[in-house]
């Protein structure tokens, strides 16, 4: 397809600015065809940008590696450029338009010379459905037209919807010099546009991920009244024969994936199933019938790849077996994929994410042991290889949901699960949860952070309108979804993780699901609802009773430090943070003094 057939002429003119910006040589529209993605694939391996992995063992996969210093998402690089800096508010880095402009186009200026320019035209959402925004990407990137192509429903389909005069985000990228120094991710909400350069990798560079599907859509869905979330999308199938739908919110690496497909424990298997609807994002509507319904604006999963297993995820390692590209995880001479904990012979002549000869065991010079793969190493696959897809992946309207969770990472104060009181008090909830920063973000590590809705890195405007929006939102709905928090994480006094986690979380969404249908009681505690002891199905664990009192234990003491350091971070959201939101605040600590 050639530039001079598009229909729409602002797109064209606008790739044609950006051509001439970075001095292009050549401009490619990808049109989705397997024609043209061979092609492109065999670019691909002739620059280096992709190796071909055993097709034998793992048919249509392709290995790529990043650089060094671009291994994740880049924060303190990641700019919301609004005309005032109150519109991008307390939490988000602000930059003028004007400014992020000029700085940007230094960077680009010239930087596609002798390179071909590939023009992507992508859908969020399943095609022409009502719920869907269309973006186009421009990158010099075939790594990014590849996973584009598995992660986005995108080719000539997505300009036929289109049509001559379509809104459309504009979504400019290029790799540049992969330099840090010279790297900005820049959203333009007003402008409807994003401007990356200088990172080739995840969500800096997939660009209908985190910087469409979160920090533009996030504003769009404040003005267009939904939600644009971090959150996965799943159904569970009862022994009732009922599929109840759930969401669920955790900061990055903080178990989405791994909980979106999660594979029931033996003697459960005949009874309850899972559907997978999404792993990572999730936009939310209040549809006519009063009842939430959510769409997953993706068609891939871009997912950690060490941990994953075929115990720890067998639906994750079916999904993979195929289609797949894998950044920044071990290879071999033969073209076989290593990670760690992955439960295959780790290779004797394995190269590391680096490119460095590597061997399971390594230690530096201090003693440490060298991973093979980088922790944030990870796998983009189709959703349609998924064992559990559910059949709704492509229904414009997705499906209606019942509850939604929130948890973090926390070794300590926060219990399996409980539940909100109500829809104030699980916005509060979910306000202030935390979690310890993971590898998925490149500064931090380690330390606890509150994270709003596991949404603080991809909120697109002002925070405490976003929480406004929140409270707003749910007091609208004839049925708003029950809301929970749940911690797969906390550990014992040894260091061990008191939950088995993975397939068994099932179990806690056994109750939730009967907590939603109201077949269950619950214990009023201080913090929310917990299960009464006898309503979870705990059969086949090894969990002793004092395992289970820590992994439900409430402590005053704990829930008073936490509280004043909840205090502080409010404090942080500064004088618009919504009153109501103090107020539930105040509310459980007056319940928590009295314990
Ligand atoms: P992003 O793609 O970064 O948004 O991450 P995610 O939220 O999808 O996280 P993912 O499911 O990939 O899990 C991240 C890490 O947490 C992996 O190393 C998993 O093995 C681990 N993990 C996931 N679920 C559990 C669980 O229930 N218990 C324990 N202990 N670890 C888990
Ligand atoms: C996350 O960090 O939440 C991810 C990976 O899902 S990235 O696409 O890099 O944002
Ligand atoms: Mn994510």
């Amino acid at each position: 397809m050639k530039l001079e057939e598009l229909n729409h002429r602002e797109l064209e003119r606008w790739i044609r600015e950006m051509a001439a910006l970075c001095a292009a040589s050549e401009i490619i529209i990808v049109d989705g065809s397997e024609e043209q993605r061979k092609k492109l694939i065999e670019r691909a391996l002739q620059n280096e940008e992709l190796i071909k992995l055993d097709q034998d063992k793992y048919p249509n996969c392709y290995y790529h590696r990043s650089s060094p210093t671009d291994v994740a998402r880049t924060e303190h690089l990641t700019f919301i450029c609004t005309p005032n800096e109150d519109q991008a508010g307390p939490t988000n880095n602000w930059m003028s338009p004007k400014i992020a402009y000029e700085k940007a186009r230094a960077i680009f200026e010239d930087s596609m010379r002798g390179r071909a320019m590939y023009v992507i035209p992508f859908s969020m959402g399943p095609i022409g459905s009502p719920r869907s925004k269309i973006g186009v990407e421009l990158t010099d990137s075939l790594y990014v037209v590849l996973s584009m192509l598995i992660m986005t429903r995108a080719g000539k389909e997505v300009l036929d919807v289109l049509g001559i005069d379509g809104e459309f985000t504009r979504c400019m990228h290029g790799l540049a010099e992969r330099d840090p120094k010279k790297r900005l991710i820049l959203h333009f909400p007003q402008d409807n546009t994003i401007w990356s350069v200088g990172s080739g990798y995840g969500g800096n560079a997939l660009l209908g991920k985190k910087c469409l599907a979160l920090r533009i859509a996030s504003h769009q869905a404040r003005q267009e009244n939904w939600l644009a979330e971090h959150m996965l999308i799943m159904g569970i199938g009862d022994p009732d024969g009922n599929t109840t739908f759930i969401t669920g919110a955790f900061p990055s690496a903080c178990g989405k994936t791994n909980l979106a497909m999660l594979i029931p424990p033996e003697q459960f298997k005949k009874k309850w199933s899972i559907w997978t609807m999404g792993d990572d994002i999730g936009w939310l509507f209040p549809e006519t019938n009063g009842w939430l319904w959510a769409i997953n604006p993706e068609n891939g999963m871009f997912g950690v790849a060490p941990g994953t297993n075929h115990q720890s995820n067998p639906n994750a390692m079916k999904t993979i077996e195929s289609d797949t590209i894998f950044t920044n995880v071990v290879l071999n001479s033969d073209g076989h994929v290593w990670w760690e904990e992955l439960d295959d012979e780790p290779p004797t002549d394995g190269v590391n994410w680096q490119g460095l000869p590597w061997y399971l065991g390594m230690k530096d010079a201090k003693g440490n042991i060298i991973n093979g793969a980088h922790p944030n190493s990870r796998f983009t696959a189709p959703i349609k290889n998924c064992p559990s897809k559910s059949q709704r992946t492509d229904w414009p309207n997705g499906v209606q949901i019942s509850a939604i969770l929130f948890g973090g990472r926390r070794n300590t104060l926060a219990p399996l699960v409980y539940e909100a009181r109500d829809w104030e008090h699980g916005v509060y909830i979910a306000t202030t949860m935390s979690s310890e920063v993971t590898a998925a973000q490149e500064r931090g590590q380690g330390e606890v952070r509150y994270d709003p809705m596991a949404m603080l890195p991809f909120i697109g405007y002002n925070i405490n309108d976003y929480l406004s929006h929140w409270l707003r939102f749910g007091k609208r709905l004839k049925h708003p979804p029950r809301i929970f928090h749940v911690n797969w994480f906390r550990k014992g006094e040894n260091g061990q993780y008191l939950w088995p986690g993975y397939g068994d979380n099932l179990r806690v969404l056994q109750w939730i699901v009967k907590r939603v249908h109201g077949q269950v009681a619950a214990i009023e505690t201080p913090i929310g609802f917990m299960p009464r002891p006898e309503d979870l199905d705990l059969a086949g664990l090894n969990i002793g009773e004092k395992e289970l009192n820590l992994l439900f234990r409430v402590d005053k003491d704990e829930w008073m430090i936490e509280l004043e350091l909840r205090e502080k971070f409010l404090e942080k959201l500064g004088m618009t943070l919504p009153v109501s939101i103090y107020k539930q605040h105040l509310l459980l600590k007056e319940r928590i003094e009295k314990m």
